[in-house]
């Protein structure tokens, strides 16, 4: 997923009907292992694109309400906030894929 803004703007909460929390982690190598971290809001300057992707920022659904099978889609909310503090909600459609794909 890439997300990229005209304005400066921060992400400020991502939500999904299936999961209790959705949290934006990184990815980050200590000592040869791979640990993720909340990474807290995404900051996204004017022009800038972020992506997230496997084994870098991730969006992590926390408390699945109900198991994930790969070809289900899910819809992400997410909520950012521009400079001027106004906010504006995206729908994402995320499709579901077999774990290492
Ligand atoms: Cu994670």
């Amino acid at each position: 997923m890439k997300i990229s803004s005209t304005s400066t703007a921060r992400l400020l909460s991502a939500e999904s009907d299936i999961a209790k929390e959705v949290q934006v982690h990184t990815m980050q190598n200590h000592e040869g292992v791979m640990k993720m971290r909340e990474h807290g809001q995404l900051e996204i300057s004017a022009g800038q694109t972020v992506e997230l992707a496997p084994g870098g920022l991730h969006l992590m659904l926390m408390g699945l309400k109900k198991p994930l099978a790969a070809g289900d889609t899910l819809n992400v909310k997410l909520t950012f906030e521009d400079a001027k503090k106004v906010k504006s909600t995206a729908v994402v459609a995320v499709p579901v894929r077999p774990i290492g794909k």
